[in-house]
């Protein structure tokens, strides 16, 4: 329900709040000549006006070390001598008023050397390979091999709300405070001391409501950093508030790699070895998970699929453009994408049905726990009950029949088939539960949470624990001063492993309230049971102690927990190893043979997330990731020209779907608990993004297929099909 009453930062006024605005870089290289801020510093309204050579020395932020020899850009607030992308912040503005600001960035003067032609960034910043088995001589005895290219468009993550930042100085407590829209206000605080110079204790973070983030606010930003500097050496409150273009032109983008893949197969139907080739654009500084797409794509390989032989490579390059990070899936839809062109593919090259190839070739149950040729250990799963169960729910078989029927009728219609894997919830997430001196039942947890339901999710694993109604239980998060340091909201991680820390602290609570009151009331800790009016001992129904009354006890005898509670557990979780989720998507689409403009009739999703906490919310988290598949498949890219002007600069040029976009969906569950947490669950957040674009793109290639087309890339338009049309069978062949 939309009512109007969140706090977003937007929201915040602090008093005397100066409102800071960023000169953008408006070419994509060059050397700066000039820059001017004197008549912006003498417009109406400025308080101050910054250039990168202004700021002094500052720190670096911190980037995810995942793979080793990692080449990292140093982290710039505002550029110094050199642009390296349009939108780059090259001045930041101080004004009374956000209009006064703007107004005085027209006024900065700001040119560049004819230079000859920079040559650019085409560093390689990050390299891996993951390689098992002969792969060279298994091809050689291949019956058969396939090949498929896949360009991935870049995507803009589009939160509702776009980024913000609000700074305050408090000198008596010399505390820097920082209101963020970000996934990670641990790391944001540990991130911003080590670039002011601060100590993490005289720095808060609180990320107050948070509209939307799809990992698009998982790290600092260079202007995050530059609020947080400029509030802490005016010493007065500063906000940032960015707009829906700045986000298309400096906000990190997603996916834009390119993937080529061979696949062998025997004649028995049987894939035997996998090349693959990821070539992944990095922008031209690199977040805290720069590397995650392009080594989520290689580890993930070869999916749900029995393949013994792989030789995987990576390569990850600066660019100059905007930085690319972690956008919903991030390397899973890659990976899927390329996995599942290359089954139909091969299904195609052997003359079999899309499903029986999968049919043939997925792992069986029995083989998970499964050590990966990639090294990565899935779980738990079943890949053929997916299958079956997604083609029983679409109604495959008559599908294909009907398809047939279709086409006579001169109808352009496709079927299309994925199947992912897709790797979340691994290392540690921490929560605290206390009954508070009230009474009260309250969960702070280290994760986070923009928009996803986690506060409903997080009070029913305590609820359920606790034996209490879940609206009984509030719930703390994003927080830096009242919640612990945990690591945040990303790869569908929450759930599986906040959630466990969560059910973990509120079975440690249970432990010390039945044992104080077992020590009132006179009788067992193991005797008592819990419920919203309080502990009850289960011999003698009489012998009762309310939430509040237990409070009180504790604070009376001085046993209070931390925090000035009456009783706190927190908990660090650590899971044991990584839970992989997966699931099966069939797309059925249609296109109008004169305008090439493809609809998707029906979506159906049987996804595996392990235990369910929430049916709605995984629901709504399904339906939500689908519809930004369908988004990547059909809609979404971000265009720079060939001097990396931006061509996408706003919501007119950047297409994202729209209700009536949406299609018909099915959407089932099959679910096998994940060992590996306490909850049994696995990650929900991307899963539906990560099948249903090469769901799509298989169904409109299958489409397409009388066409002699081959290959289709995304975004799938209109345009682009009725030019395949007309172009006939695909250039690249086997
Ligand atoms: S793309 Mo997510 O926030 O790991």
């Amino acid at each position: 329900m939309l009512a109007g009453r969140g706090t977003f930062i937007d929201d915040l006024a602090p008093q005397d709040c100066l409102h800071l605005v960023f000169l953008r870089s408006p070419r994509a290289r060059g050397i700066v000549r000039q820059l001017d801020l004197s008549d912006a510093r003498a417009a109406p309204g400025v308080v101050a006006a910054f250039s990168g050579d202004d700021l002094g020395a500052l720190g670096d932020a911190a980037v995810n070390p995942l793979l080793p020899g990692m080449r990292i850009p140093r982290f710039r607030l505002l550029a110094t001598d050199r642009v390296y992308a349009v939108g780059q912040p090259v001045a930041a503005i101080v004004a009374t008023s956000a209009l006064d600001a703007v107004h005085a960035a027209g006024l900065v003067k700001l040119s560049f050397d004819h230079a000859p032609e920079e040559p650019g960034l085409q560093e390689e910043a990050v390299s891996h390979a993951w390689s098992t088995g002969d792969v060279e001589g298994l091809f050689q005895t291949a019956h058969r091999i396939v090949q498929v290219k896949v360009q991935h468009a870049r995507l803009a993550p589009s939160a509702i709300e776009p980024r913000a930042a609000l700074g305050t100085w408090n000198n008596d407590e010399r505390l820097l405070t920082v209101w963020l829209a970000t996934q990670t206000p641990h790391r944001a605080r540990t991130d911003l001391a080590g670039i002011l110079g601060l100590d993490a204790e005289q720095i808060r973070v609180i990320a107050p409501d948070v509209g939307g983030a799809f990992g698009g606010k998982a790290s600092i930003y260079p202007e995050d950093a530059m609020v947080a500097w400029a509030a802490w050496n005016l010493r007065r409150p500063v906000k940032w508030c960015s707009t829906r273009s700045d986000d298309l032109a400096a906000a990190t983008h997603g996916r834009g790699g390119t993937t080529e893949g061979e696949l062998a197969v025997n004649s028995a139907g049987r894939m035997i070895a996998l090349r693959a080739r990821l070539e992944f654009p990095l922008g031209h500084w690199l977040p805290f998970s720069a590397v995650v797409p392009g080594r989520n794509a290689g580890r993930i390989l070869p999916g749900p699929y029995r393949v013994e032989a792989v030789d995987v490579r990576l390569s990850g390059k600066l660019t100059n453009t905007a930085s690319v990070g972690i956008y919903r899936g991030a390397g899973r839809p890659e990976a899927a994408m390329l996995m599942e062109r290359l089954a139909d593919k091969a299904a195609c090259a052997l003359d079999l049905d899309p499903a029986e190839f999968r049919r043939r070739n997925l792992l069986a149950p029995e083989a998970l726990p499964y050590r990966t040729p990639t090294g990565e250990t899935l779980d738990s799963g079943d890949y053929p009950a997916l299958l079956a169960k997604a083609c029983q729910r679409a109604g495959y078989d008559t599908l294909r029949r009907e398809q047939r029927a279709r086409r006579e009728r001169g109808e352009i219609c496709g079927v299309g088939l994925s199947i992912y894997t897709e790797p979340c919830g691994e290392g540690w997430e921490s929560a605290t539960v206390s009954l508070t001196v009230d009474g009260a039942l309250m969960v702070a947890t280290g994760s986070s949470a923009q928009g996803q339901g986690r506060e409903t999710a997080f009070a029913q694993i305590a609820a359920d624990v606790l034996g209490v109604p879940p609206d009984r239980i509030s719930v703390r998060h994003g927080d830096t001063a009242t919640t612990p340091a945990g690591i945040g909201a990303l790869a569908s991680r929450s759930t599986a492993i906040g959630g466990s820390a969560v059910l973990r602290a509120a079975e440690s609570l249970r432990h010390m309230a039945c044992r104080e009151a077992a020590g009132i009331l006179g009788c067992s800790a193991t005797g008592l049971a819990t419920d919203g009016d309080g502990l009850t001992s289960l011999g003698d129904p009489n012998r009762m102690l309310s939430w509040r009354e237990l409070a009180a006890h504790c604070l009376a005898s001085d046993r209070q927990g931390t925090d000035g509670h009456a009783l706190s557990a927190s908990e660090v979780f650590r899971a044991s190893g990584e839970a992989w989720s997966s699931g099966c998507c069939v797309a059925q689409v249609s296109v109008d043979l004169e305008t090439g403009v493809p609809r998707v009739e029906r979506i159906t999703m049987v996804d595996d997330i392990g235990v369910v906490v929430n049916p709605m919310l995984v629901e709504g988290q399904l339906h939500g990731g689908m519809a930004q598949g369908l988004g990547e498949a059909l809609m979404e890219k971000i265009v720079y020209d060939t001097d990396g002007q931006l061509l996408t600069g706003s919501l007119l040029d950047y297409a994202l779907p729209r209700a009536a976009d949406i299609p018909a969906v099915v959407s089932d569950r099959l679910s096998t608990p994940s060992p590996f947490n306490a909850l049994g669950a696995k990650g929900v957040g991307e899963a539906g993004c990560v099948g249903v674009p090469a769901a799509i793109v298989n169904a409109v290639v299958d489409a397409l297929s009388p066409f002699g087309i081959t290959q289709i890339d995304m975004p799938i338009t209109g345009e682009t099909i009725w030019r395949a049309m007309r172009s006939g069978p695909s250039m690249a062949e086997e």
